[in-house]
């Protein structure tokens, strides 16, 4: 593949890490949380701040030789960066890397709403500043049976969590994306209907793999994997990992989900990576390592069924798909 400039990364958007010691504080402490870390957090910001990653060979030599948890190597920035599912800027998978340019990431801010003491209207730059900072290298399994190896930096949903404080009534998290058909054109067609939404029980989003990421591969998050802030979470379908977004809502019932909303049939609210349900039109059996000729077997919740199987007890996950 060719590689290109990133036009569409504002140099507005390399801002100088000054989390740097916070996350440095923040591995060496209380990192006892699933995933895998990446080793040397500081080198990484210390030595990508203020460049940008124009060429793949500009990209911290580390990420060269680090794989994840499984032995599997990473993806590459371009594979990670070129190949996209961001329906606001069309359904292509090479649109996004090419459309993202319009959306404006900054100011961005996120409202918190719903069942919370501290509801609000919050900086995204003040949201990063204010948590602590985390790299973890995570396979991302897509609906479509493809997965990628994805180096991401961000902060643990759940110390947003317990800081905004849910009241008892609080059982599931409804996220939003931003709804701008000016800076995402694809909002002009009713491919979804929109804006983006998605959702999490509690305790999923407290668990420690979930992930707000604001960086990839030691940079900023480029537009097309979801700048300024998306949710990563791991063990589900990628569909459930939303991006660009400007809302979270806490509340009592279950909230509806774009891809449930589009195909209920196809797309459930759980959406656990799971290689014995299939997707009515295709096997979940195998993936495609994007990067990758043959295929491999599907793990049970992604590979991460240690760290995440015991919310599920006792549900019949052939029926909460
Ligand atoms: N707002 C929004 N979020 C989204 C999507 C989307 O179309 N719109 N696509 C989802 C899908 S299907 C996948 S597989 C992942 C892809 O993330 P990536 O492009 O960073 O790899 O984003 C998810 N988040
Ligand atoms: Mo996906």
């Amino acid at each position: 593949m060719l590689i290109r400039k990133p036009d569409d990364i504002p140099s507005s958007e390399i801002t100088p890490y000054d989390v740097y010691l916070n996350r440095r504080r923040f591995i060496q402490g209380a990192a006892a949380a699933a995933g895998t870390l990446l080793t040397a957090p500081g080198s990484l910001a210390a030595g990508l701040t203020g460049t940008r990653p124009e060429q793949e060979q500009e990209i911290d030599p580390r990420f060269r030789t680090l794989e994840d948890e499984l032995g599997d190597p990473l993806n590459s920035f371009e594979e990670v960066t070129s190949y996209n599912n961001f329906y606001e800027f069309g359904t292509g998978k090479e649109d996004p890397k090419r459309n993202a340019g319009s959306l404006r990431t900054r100011p961005w801010t996120v409202t918190i709403t719903g069942e919370v003491e501290k509801a609000g209207v919050f900086d995204v730059e003040e949201l990063i500043k204010r948590f602590s900072m985390s790299e973890r290298i995570y396979r991302l399994r897509c609906v479509e049976a493809w997965s990628m190896v994805i180096p991401w930096e961000g902060f643990l949903l759940r110390h947003l969590v317990d800081w905004v404080q849910p009241t008892s009534r609080a059982k599931y998290i409804q996220f939003t994306t931003l709804f701008d058909p000016e800076q995402m054109p694809g909002q002009r067609r009713p491919v979804l209907r929109w804006p983006y939404v998605e959702g999490l029980r509690l305790d999923e989003a407290r668990n420690p793999l979930t992930l707000m990421a604001t960086g990839v591969y030691g940079v900023p998050l480029p537009n097309q994997n979801g700048a300024p802030l998306r949710l990563v979470v791991p063990w589900k379908y990628g569909f459930k990992s939303i991006k660009s977004i400007v809302e979270i809502r806490f509340q009592e019932d279950e909230p509806p989900t774009s891809w449930n909303l589009a195909a209920p049939q196809e797309y459930g609210f759980y959406a656990n990576v799971n290689p014995e349900v299939d997707h009515p039109r295709w096997s979940q059996a195998r993936e495609r390592r994007i990067g990758e000729f043959s295929r491999r077997p599907t793990l049970p919740f992604n590979g991460y069924a240690e760290q995440v199987a015991s919310m599920y007890s006792g549900m019949d996950l052939r029926r909460y798909y």
